[in-house]
């Protein structure tokens, strides 16, 4: 098994993963279904970013293009429209920038404004990607996802899900490797909702440990998303507390980077998390 990753590389940034990290979402689409349209406003999206570093994310991560389930991709003028005064202002935000986009073209635009983390729910698969950030020192998180988010809910079907996305990150990061993407700078992500089904998610979720053995840090995204709704009751603002177990669960399971839209809140549930921990030592 490959030795566990210590560091994570995002540009100048040096994350130490001794603890896990909490990477807070900042959506500027109208359509996002959790927080749709309310930090469309560039400013309003930096106060956001800010708050979030404020009440502990280690890194944040922008997206200007909705991959909700059933939703259809936008030109990259425009994402580069919604994302480019965001970004420029936050350059000194003191924790890395990560970009949450498939396009090679704002890939580009985005580290030339100080992104330093590249979030790819396709894992660099759209043609000229992976040397876009190759050509920089930027993280990338690879994620897995079967299909594409117009379609992917459709009929979501694995013979085995663990050992199929488990290949199929394994095969991305061979192909980062072979672009000149030192590890380092590698994340892993399953991708939990997408070309999924709940018990696809939560099969994944059990054996995330085997995901791990791959070896770069593995990403976990519950926060707030369909198949938590699904076993609760209330919209969106009463997913808090599922979304708070699932990110808890994905830890215990062996994530190191949970991506979360309420960072204050999983902090103190990963605080619990770290004092159970600790207190086996005082045994
Ligand atoms: C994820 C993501 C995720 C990674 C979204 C949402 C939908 N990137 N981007 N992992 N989800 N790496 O925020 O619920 O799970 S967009």
């Amino acid at each position: 098994m490959p030795e566990t990753q210590s560091v994570l590389r995002c540009g100048d940034f040096r994350l130490v993963l001794d603890h896990p990290l909490v990477m807070g979402v900042v959506n500027v689409t109208p359509d996002s279904f959790s927080d749709g349209g309310r930090y469309l406003d560039a400013g309003a999206a930096q106060a956001h970013a800010r708050r979030l570093v404020e009440e502990g994310a280690d890194l944040i991560d922008i997206g200007a293009e909705s991959s909700r389930p059933g939703a259809e991709g936008i030109p990259a003028a425009e994402e580069l429209l919604r994302l480019m005064p965001v970004l420029e202002g936050l350059r000194d935000l003191g924790v890395p920038v990560s970009v949450d986009t498939t396009k090679p073209e704002v890939m580009r635009a985005a580290i030339a404004a100080g992104a330093t983390m590249i979030n790819d729910i396709t894992a660099l698969r759209a043609p000229g990607a992976l040397e876009a950030v190759a050509a920089s020192g930027t993280a990338v998180c690879l994620m897995h996802m079967q299909g594409e988010p117009r379609t992917m809910q459709r009929e979501p079907h694995y013979d085995d899900v663990v050992v199929e996305v488990k290949a199929f990150l394994a095969t991305r990061i061979a192909a980062a490797e072979a672009a000149g993407i030192a590890r380092e700078r590698l994340v892993i992500d399953p991708g939990f909702g997408f070309g999924k089904t709940g018990e696809h998610n939560f099969e994944l979720l059990r054996n995330l440990d085997r995901i791990s053995e791959i070896g770069p840090p593995v990403m976990a995204g519950w926060s707030r998303k369909s198949s938590l709704g699904a076993l609760t009751d209330g919209g969106p603002g009463g997913r808090l507390a599922a979304s708070l177990a699932a990110a808890l669960l994905a830890v215990q399971h062996g994530a190191r980077i949970v991506r979360v839209h309420d960072v204050a809140a999983t902090r103190n549930a990963l605080a619990v998390l770290a004092a159970a921990e600790a207190s086996r030592g005082d045994q």
